[in-house]
């Protein structure tokens, strides 16, 4: 949080949008109720519940995503944009980028707009939108070059989110909740809380099991609560067909990935066994060899989970802007604060990402010197 140091005022504003940042993830996190803060603190971000009314009377919303969806990021838009163009709403779903191939299968992904293919187009639909949702990201700059116009639109700002350290001064209303399995599953809890459950449909259904498959890891992280199987028991109740889902996003690939994933266990991982760590580079010229497109990569660091006593996987691929980590841990490291800290980045407690701009070499060497401060805890 940047301090304004011009003037006393400015420092006593910036002052109360960080204790309502502040008192707003501790509610997300359960760790207090609203009630014990003065009111005059929760001026910005109200809860969405106050939001509910206004799903009564048509209106031109967009819903945005963070930049290269995931299957969470890309499910939820589509399983909410199903929901409000069934309660009679004028929806678009706007990515900031563009997204895996294997994500084209699903229902009403052919009305997406990419940003960076429409940028006009989206400008003048963000220009007369009443409602903007923002699903699955909690800072702006997750969209990328979206970003400004985010900023600077004039109409209500809808966050729905479950990473860590919300920019709540941003939106109107929404909800954040570190707690939840996925935005799917929190798209979900909008509709049932709306009191619209009996509007869920397959097209709901298959968009919202997408989300919460992928950022379950196939229903075994701990995040999969009883509610979390409850939920996929009524999308079961309304038509879902879940085992396609699973092999459009796990089991359809080209022969080159395979080849890829081989090439690169093989010879570009290092297991630490003094950190308990595993870690994987790829360079440029390995994506070019193998032919490897977004989405060929998603996935990748989790083998890296997969051997005995590993406690943290990092991965680091060499993109055309930047280096592009993605952390991995299992117990009780948290890879949040560790991205944060040292790599730009974060996420969530056991899930997160980071960047770099040094050249692979030179970050590798970085992670690899980080953490012997860690190697404790990765007992
Ligand atoms: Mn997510």
């Amino acid at each position: 949080m940047k301090l304004v140091r011009s003037n006393n005022f400015h420092n006593l504003f910036y002052f109360l949008i960080e204790q309502s940042q502040i008192l707003y993830s501790a509610v997300a996190q359960n760790i207090c109720t609203i009630s014990s803060f003065p009111l005059h603190l929760h001026t910005f971000m109200q809860a969405i519940d106050l939001f509910f009314k206004q799903l009564n009377q048509p209106k031109k919303v967009i819903i945005t995503t963070h930049q290269k969806p995931d299957g969470d990021a890309m499910g939820s838009s589509l399983g909410l944009y199903h929901f409000l163009v069934e309660l009679g709403h004028s929806v678009q779903v706007i990515s900031p980028t563009n997204w895996a191939n294997f994500l084209d299968w699903m229902p009403g992904i052919e009305q997406v707009i990419d940003y960076e293919m429409n940028k006009e187009k989206c400008k003048q639909l963000i220009a007369s939108a009443d409602v903007i949702f923002c699903l699955d990201f909690n800072t702006l700059h997750r969209t990328k070059n979206l970003e400004p116009l985010l900023e600077n639109a004039t109409c209500t700002r809808v966050l729905i989110d479950h990473h860590q350290q919300p920019q709540t001064e941003m939106f109107h209303f929404g909800v954040s909740n570190t707690k939840k399995s996925s935005t799917c599953e929190m798209v979900y809890d909008f509709i049932v809380d709306s009191g619209h459950q009996s509007t869920l449909n397959i097209n709901m259904a298959t968009c919202l099991y997408t989300g919460l498959m992928t950022d379950t890891g196939s229903f075994r992280f701990p995040s999969t609560t009883a509610s979390v199987h409850r939920m996929v028991a009524n999308l079961k109740d309304v038509g879902l067909l879940h085992t396609p889902i699973h092999d459009n996003i796990y089991d359809n690939f080209l022969e080159n990935r395979l080849r890829f994933i081989g090439f690169v266990l093989n010879n570009r991982m290092e297991v630490l066994y003094q950190y308990n760590t595993a870690i994987m580079y790829v360079y440029k010229n390995d994506l070019l060899k193998f032919n490897i497109k977004t989405g060929d990569t998603e996935g990748l660091v989790n083998y890296l989970l997969t051997i005995q006593g590993i406690k943290l996987a990092a991965i680091v691929i060499d993109r055309d802007e930047e280096r592009k980590w993605s952390f991995r841990s299992k117990g009780n490291f948290d890879v949040n604060t560790f991205a944060r800290l040292h790599f730009e980045g974060g996420g969530h407690f056991n899930a997160a990402g980071g960047r770099s701009d040094e050249g692979v070499d030179a970050t590798v060497q970085k992670f690899k010197k980080t953490i012997q401060q860690y190697e404790s805890q990765l007992q």
